[in-house]
């Protein structure tokens, strides 16, 4: 049985730990989070993912996967820990070179190391393969270096991960190759190997992607605005063209992929990015174009209490990293209006939360930012009883308009009634 060693037990580590272990691997998950390691010992998991508890516990309880502080000799090693921004917007690389030294000292002859973390084209090599080779083992001869980069949708991980096809980048030839079986434990994908500057690019490309193609959603609401033409009819109907798809404008793009990996590659080549830079500015813009619309809405109403539904950075996760909302939060809230926040998906004490249906009592007006399935739910009819005025301002397009009759509800993209 083949041993492998993860490091960091985070979003992505602990899924893949957890899968590795169920397909009969002998897996150490390492996390230098003491608190992270005593949870997992004790039966309880830190990330809301479906389906992963159940996973994690099995795997554990079968005795394939161990949470452990430090890293094992191992066959292969995996590192999985975050990679965020810098304040000066690039790639911060503290966590996988620590994770990187802490493995040195039990790197043996044969072993595969493996990089999923996202990270600047260059990085494996200039970076990672140096401190691997500390060693004493020769990369490409005598131990093998590859880039794994994770494409897993949260919320949909267990799913994604092994459903999706992944991308391999090697050292060498050999290096992808040994990697690839791996791999092929679990993925039912298709798997490609190229080399580790593509695989770096690759990752941050498709994440750049879907940035863009957003920032263009929310770019053609603030022009049908201006134009009073409905951008969300006007999105529909163009993606009724076989080649056009567009995505869904919003109240900006969160999450610790989309908003994030742009900037790698801008700070890497300022110069030449200048498309996916006013990409990230237009997605930015938005928790203030959404203030001016709730404004708007507002106008003639004094000292109203605003209720904001929704705090993650998209629907029904529990993940708060970099989401819009918390900026249209910081804006209302410098503008001196009373906010009340809700989020079913969030227990986390610093953001004040209250229960749905407290938050609206004599509110004037509720921001629904994220489509959580409780919202969409919501009988806005008995809500709205309980509301100073009801006023609705809907940036997720997750409310039928018509069917309140005695609620105004705007929403972003639709020319307002
Ligand atoms: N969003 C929109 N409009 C849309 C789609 C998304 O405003 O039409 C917003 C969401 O509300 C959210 C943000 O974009 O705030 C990001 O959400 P997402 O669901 O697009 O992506 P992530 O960040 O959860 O996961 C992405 C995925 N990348 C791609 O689909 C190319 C995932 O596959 C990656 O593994 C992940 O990034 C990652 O870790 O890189």
């Amino acid at each position: 049985m083949e041993k492998i060693c993860v490091l960091g037990l985070g979003y992505i580590g602990l899924p893949t730990a957890a899968v590795f272990a169920s397909k009969g691997f002998k897996v150490y998950g390492v996390d230098i989070k003491k608190d992270i390691i005593e949870s997992l010992r004790m039966g309880r998991i830190h990330i809301e993912e479906p389906l992963l508890t159940q996973l994690v516990l099995k795997t554990i309880a079968s005795g394939n996967l161990l949470p452990k502080e430090v890293p094992e000799e191992a066959d292969v090693f995996i590192i999985a820990v975050p990679t965020p921004k810098t304040q000066e917007n690039k790639c911060e690389l503290k966590y996988v070179i620590e994770a990187a030294r802490s493995i040195v000292p039990y790197i043996r002859k044969g072993n595969i190391i493996i990089l999923e973390s996202t990270v600047t084209p260059g990085t494996t090599e200039e970076v990672i393969k140096p401190i691997i080779e500390e060693s004493g083992l020769v990369v490409g001869e005598e131990i093998y270096l590859a880039h794994c980069p994770e494409r897993v949708l949260p919320g949909s991980i267990l799913d994604e991960i092994t459903k999706n096809g992944r991308i391999i980048g090697g050292y060498t030839k050999e290096c992808a190759s040994k990697a690839k079986v791996i791999y092929q434990s679990f993925v039912s994908g298709q798997i490609i190997l190229t080399d580790l500057k593509t695989a770096e690019m690759t990752k941050l490309v498709e994440n750049i992607f879907r940035d863009v193609n957003i920032a263009f959603a929310n770019e053609l609401v603030k022009v049908c605005d201006a134009l009073r033409i409905d951008a969300m009819e006007v999105i529909e109907l163009a993606n009724k063209h076989p080649r056009v798809n567009i995505l869904q404008p919003g109240p900006g793009v969160g999450g610790h992929c989309l908003a994030i990996d742009p900037y790698y590659l801008i700070s890497s080549v300022p110069e030449l990015t200048k498309l996916i830079s006013t990409a990230r500015d237009i997605n930015c813009s938005m928790p203030s174009f959404i203030v001016t619309k709730v404004e708007k809405m507002l106008e003639g109403i004094k000292n109203p209490k605003i209720v904001v539904f929704g705090i993650t950075y998209k629907e029904n996760i529990g993940d708060v990293r970099e989401s819009p909302s918390l900026e249209v939060i910081r804006i209302l809230k410098d503008k001196n209006y009373e906010v009340v926040v809700c989020d079913p998906h969030v227990q986390d004490k610093l953001y004040q939360l209250e229960e749905i249906y407290k938050s609206v009592v004599g509110a004037d007006i509720i921001i629904i930012l994220v489509a959580h399935d409780e919202f969409k739910s919501l009988d806005i009819g008995f809500v709205s009883q309980s509301m100073r005025t009801p006023l609705i301002f809907d940036a997720k397009n997750i409310l039928d308009q018509n069917i309140y009759e005695n609620v105004t509800i705007n929403k972003l993209g639709r020319v307002s009634r």
